[in-house]
């Protein structure tokens, strides 16, 4: 869509008017007006006319389709199972003012349900540990249905089930899980505050695309992910591809795999609803890309398949089971974080003894300060054990044993600092129940360090 500026008078005195040239043509439609501004502009009369036209024949001039209120009355109980980290149902509760409401939400994966009154403000949120299950109860103050979003809060898959003390009314989100093929350019829509889109696009590896979300109404994010990835591979863009209101986004992604890709589409503030246009065409030639980092390679092991992990900064590798989940949140030195559906993780954290300096520059030293900031830090820490390893291919290393949180958690950490005083610090957390079962499967881990 084409803008036109004009030093005629289009906000206070009026607004949306039609401006005609000095020959009487219509040639654009004022309307868009800046809030906390007096600056307006027109849109062009000849991107318009094929609305206007379709309009005058009854068609859906909107270009967002049509978007049903769900009709179904639902039921209490919603099993249901999300394909990908991006999809999120919605369900509708439909009662009268002064109801309480009481959910439960469960699943053999962790999940998160958001609850919205009519108006879109967020009213409730509740997360399930893994396995676990959760309720929360509120009370309806306004009149009007009030939604329940539910989406995976860590892993790529999972099903899950949403009960409840009154019917939960499924409400189908047309956009999610349509297709955008190459050269096309599809309408959407942020239906509601926190709407989050995903769009399928089949990309073939080393092609790069262009993709783009304009919209006058959101301030469009875009992320692009794919099955399987990891969190280093998921791309954000929020405000790259300028546009009218400076914030849509643009993104030029050379893909490292063949097959299925998520394009999402957000609000990058979580406040604003409305339409959107989201087009994929091939880029130039000489177009610069976001750099995706490769696929890790997995291999199998007497404990399942494992990813090996290269560390991007720190020249060492380590395997990692490949079906824990990265819980893509940390601090900047943790390099790797993974958890499985029981809640165990393995951390990988890496200091650099110079920048942060710290006052130990031996093996020795870095771990009797790892001992006792673990000390300070964790409740109920208690060191079992202290031993001196050698790797498998002949890395010194430190390792310790210990027990924390009242002896519910034990922790094993390998301690390695390489020639440069970088420290590598490569942590496995389990229950006590679960220790046992897992203990080889850390040892193993540790022996697969490899400092290079
Ligand atoms: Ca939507
Ligand atoms: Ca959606
Ligand atoms: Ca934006």
């Amino acid at each position: 869509m084409t803008f036109l500026e004009t030093d005629a008078v289009v906000t206070r005195e009026q607004v949306g008017g039609a401006l005609v040239s000095d020959r009487g043509e219509i040639i654009g439609i004022s309307g868009v007006r800046f809030s906390d501004s007096d600056f307006g502009l027109a849109a062009s009369a000849a991107d318009l006319a094929p609305l206007a036209e379709t309009l005058i024949d009854g068609g859906d001039a909107t270009i967002l389709g049509s978007r049903p209120y769900a009709q179904d009355d639902g039921q209490r109980r919603q099993d249901f199972f999300l394909e990908n980290p991006w999809n999120i149902r919605t369900f509708l509760i439909d009662v009268a003012v002064g109801s309480t409401v009481e959910l439960n939400f469960r699943g053999r994966v962790p999940g998160l349900y958001s609850v919205f009154v009519p108006s879109g403000r967020l009213l409730l949120v509740g997360e399930n540990g893994s396995a676990e299950s959760e309720s929360g109860r509120f009370q309806i103050e306004t009149e009007g249905r009030h939604s329940v979003s539910v989406g995976l809060a860590l892993g790529r898959e999972g099903q899950l089930t949403l009960s409840g003390n009154v019917n939960l009314i499924p409400s189908e989100d047309p956009d999610d899980g349509v297709d955008i093929p190459k050269g096309d350019r599809v309408a959407g829509n942020l239906d509601f505050i926190g709407d989050v889109d995903y769009f399928l696009l089949n990309l073939d590896e080393g092609e790069t695309v262009e993709i783009q979300v304009e919209s006058m109404n959101i301030d469009a994010e875009l992320t692009v992910d794919f099955p399987e990835s990891l969190t280093e591979q998921v791309h954000k863009n929020n405000d790259g591809g300028g546009g009218l209101s400076g914030a849509d986004s643009r993104m030029f992604y050379k893909p490292i795999r063949t097959g299925v890709h998520y394009l999402v589409v957000s609000d990058a503030t979580v406040s604003n609803t409305g339409g959107y246009l989201v087009s994929v065409d091939v880029a130039p030639e000489d177009a610069a890309s976001v750099e995706t980092p490769p696929i890790r390679e997995t291999i199998s092991s007497p404990f399942g398949l494992m990813t090996i992990f290269k560390s991007p900064t720190s020249g060492f590798s380590a395997h990692a089971p490949a079906d824990w989940n990265p819980t893509g949140q940390g601090q900047p030195s943790k390099e790797l974080s993974l958890v499985d559906d029981s809640g165990n993780n393995m951390i990988i954290v890496v200091e650099d003894l110079v920048a942060a300096s710290v006052d130990a520059t031996t093996l020795e030293g870095y771990s009797d300060l790892v001992v006792s900031l673990f000390a300070a830090q964790i409740p109920g820490f208690e060191l079992l054990s202290r031993e001196n390893v050698q790797t498998a291919e002949g890395s010194d290393t430190v390792r310790l044993e210990y027990s924390a949180v009242g002896g519910t958690i034990r922790g094993s950490r390998l301690v390695h600092l390489n020639e440069n005083n970088i420290a590598i610090n490569i942590t496995l957390h389990a229950t006590l129940e679960e220790y046992e079962g897992l203990s080889e499967m850390f040892d193993y881990i540790f022996e697969s360090f490899r400092s290079e």
